[in-house]
């Protein structure tokens, strides 16, 4: 569990036993992120609500978690310069994990701040790369600026999200989902909101946690990267977006009746 300055060592507070242990060790986790400088104090807002979001899908990968993650490695697999976008919660919650997509999947990572501050976006390529990261994009002189958004999440590196044709988003607000769509770019994203903006407007949502999501989406990059370019596309091509979104707004609902009939 090391993610260079944030380690879970230090949390001997919790005992192993408590029936919430892996939320409290993830709150645990953004709290560390947030004190070493890694995660804005927004961020552990953003938590708060996903947390909330995960509890109403039961906690799990769902049936449409799963397979939104198979058609994102495929269409992962099919790009020629995929890029990981990483913010604040993301690197705290999961560094290696996004090293090891970034690794499987052949892809750039960047960080993007909503909340743009130098020093946080240092530490977070510092941690990328105790991480195992070799390059960091998204830290340099080379910035474009993203037409179509106002936030500091306009600026995007020459060599990385600027030039991509496909990009990872995690946990965002919708205005930078949008503008990566006008700019011709194909968006998966990470959100347990199935209703939020980036959402619905990504290509290929991931309703999940990203704790549980990322390694599984690396999983599925290795399994099927033996897979023919067309048998991937048939992959890809297939999948509705919209669809996929209602699928889960329906385990949710079902998720609730359940719990409606042993409340
Ligand atoms: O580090 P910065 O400066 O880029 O700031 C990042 C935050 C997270 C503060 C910023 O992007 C933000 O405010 O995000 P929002 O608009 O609160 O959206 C976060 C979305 O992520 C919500 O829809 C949450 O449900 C979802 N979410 C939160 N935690 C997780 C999550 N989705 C997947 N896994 C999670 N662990």
């Amino acid at each position: 569990m090391e993610q260079g300055c944030c380690t879970i060592k230090t949390l001997t507070h919790i005992p192993k036993t408590h029936p919430r242990l892996e939320s409290l060790l993830v709150r645990e986790r953004l709290v560390k992120g947030f004190e070493c400088g890694l995660v804005a104090v927004e961020g552990l807002l953003a938590e708060g609500r996903g947390e909330a979001f995960d509890y109403l899908l039961g906690e799990k990968t769902s049936r449409a978690a799963r397979k939104a993650t198979r058609v994102a490695a495929a269409q992962l697999l099919l790009a020629k310069r995929p890029v990981i976008s990483v913010n604040g919660n993301t690197a705290a919650l999961c560094a290696k994990d996004v090293v090891n997509l970034a690794k499987v999947a052949n892809a750039g990572i960047e960080v993007n701040l909503f909340y743009a501050n130098k020093k946080r976006k240092q530490n977070i390529a510092l941690v990328l790369k105790k991480n195992g990261a070799t390059q960091v994009l998204g830290t340099g002189k080379k910035m474009k600026q993203l037409p179509g958004i106002d936030s500091s999440r306009r600026m995007v590196d020459k060599d990385g999200i600027f030039s991509a044709d496909v990009v990872v988003v995690s946990l965002e607000d919708g205005d930078r989902t949008l503008a990566l769509k006008k700019s011709g770019k194909n968006v998966i994203t990470f959100d347990l909101n199935p209703m939020s903006r980036t959402a619905t407007s990504a290509d290929i949502t991931i309703v999940d946690n990203i704790t549980r999501a990322i390694s599984l989406l690396a999983e599925y990059c290795k399994k099927m990267s033996g897979n023919s370019t067309k048998s991937l596309e048939g992959i890809v091509n297939k999948f509705d977006n919209k669809k996929n979104l209602a699928d889960s707004i329906i385990e949710i609902r079902k998720h609730l009746a359940r719990r409606a009939r042993i409340a």
